[in-house]
């Protein structure tokens, strides 16, 4: 009896070493876990619902082909509320549980300030969405997007705005975060000399009344309104434009690509201007994704394809680098191509895509459209 005494003494300590290191090394229990975090409630929850479907089935996929590294993956779902607070918070928490990697989150204005938690303990993260410049340019080795940056849509947009809508005088309204004034200042810095800005202000998330705001624009009688933010505040400002008797024209960006814009704004939306990727649909290596995705959840959301392809980047780098060890995964991203649903992709020294165009769509018969003139196609390096 002595000395099964002191064989379950000694055992438990080390059950608990091993315990911990397992969850450090995100490899406890026989799984290695990954996260994904984005927006689940709020305003923004419909982009971080389409986000974790689209990891969720990219996981589900490597585990029915066997796992990876001989071990199960384990996700995990993640809340960050759309709030800079709770994604630091969240970011802390999902370490502590071993997670060895990350994709997410949905808005700027979070991935921001959590990479800064996942560079200090050398962990890799991808967002599918966040597209502000800050999230690379402190080249951080291991934090990676797979969409593009601000600074090539906002010129895209402006361009869009002087050589094809021929656009003079613009009134500039943008939601006071990290997204949404960041884009509509690289629009504004965009614009040619010859094109005045009547207008440049900031409306707060959450409200519904833009009437103060739209009033002074409409007083501007500018030819085009470019909004800066996410698609609840873009379909109201639309039907409020509306409402009030305007018909210049409206611009936004991806944060808007949505078809919840359309069904909030109504018939106000229709001939509105929205950068954005070009249609996945044109992309004969997503097909596949499509497929899947949508026999299992409907539609594909505007970052659904991001949020795959981004977790396909981290399996793929984990099997290759043959360990979760974030210095290795980060090293394996920087020098690999990946051949995900949207095509082949390799990252920059800052952890930019190499190549992320942006189109410009119209909002035609109800529907998000992309259209064809030239400039469409504008790939802008950023290095
Ligand atoms: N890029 C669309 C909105 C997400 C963000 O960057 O905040």
């Amino acid at each position: 009896m002595k000395s099964r005494n002191w064989f379950i003494i000694a055992l438990v300590p080390l059950l608990i070493l091993t315990t911990l290191i397992g969850c450090s090394s995100g490899t406890g229990s026989g799984t290695i876990k990954i996260a994904t975090i984005g927006p689940l409630t709020g305003e923004s929850a419909k982009m971080g619902e389409d986000i974790s479907r689209a990891v969720q089935l990219a996981v589900d996929q490597q585990n029915a082909k066997g796992g990876l590294l001989g071990k199960k993956v384990e996700l995990m779902i993640e809340d960050d509320r759309a709030d800079p607070k709770d994604a630091v918070s969240v970011a802390s928490k999902i370490i502590s549980q071993g997670a060895v990697a990350i994709v997410g989150h949905y808005n700027s204005s979070c991935t921001i300030p959590a990479s800064n938690i996942y560079h200090e303990a050398g962990i890799v993260m991808i967002t599918p969405a966040s597209t502000n410049p800050m999230v690379t340019d402190r080249g951080y080795a291991g934090v990676f997007r797979v969409c593009g940056r601000d600074d090539q849509q906002g010129k895209v947009q402006a361009e869009y705005a002087v050589n094809v809508l021929k656009t003079t005088k613009v009134a500039i309204l943008h939601d006071k975060t990290t997204y949404g004034q960041g884009l509509a200042d690289e629009f504004k810095k965009n614009l040619t000399p010859a094109v005045e800005v009547a207008v440049y202000e900031g409306i707060t998330r959450g409200d519904k009344d833009f009437s103060a705001v739209l009033t002074k624009v409409k007083e501007a009688n500018p030819d085009l309104v470019m909004f800066g933010g996410l698609y609840g505040e873009g379909g109201l400002l639309s039907k409020q434009m509306k409402e009030l008797g305007m018909n210049c024209r409206f611009v936004s960006g991806d944060g808007v690509f949505d078809p919840e814009y359309i069904r909030i704004g109504g018939e106000a939306t229709e001939g509105a201007f929205i950068s954005y990727a070009p249609s996945a649909e044109n992309i004969p290596t997503a097909r596949e994704f499509i497929k899947a995705y949508t026999a299992k959840w409907g539609e594909v959301g505007p970052y659904s394809l991001f949020a795959y392809d981004a977790t396909k980047v981290i399996l793929a780098a984990i099997e290759g680098a043959k360990t979760t060890e974030g210095f290795k995964v980060a090293d394996y991203i920087h020098h690999t191509t990946f051949q995900v649903a949207s095509g082949d992709v390799t990252f920059d020294n800052k952890g930019d895509p190499t190549s992320s165009p942006y189109v410009m769509w119209t909002v035609k018969g109800g529907k998000l459209t992309p259209l064809d003139a030239p400039v469409q196609a504008v790939h802008v390096e950023t290095h």
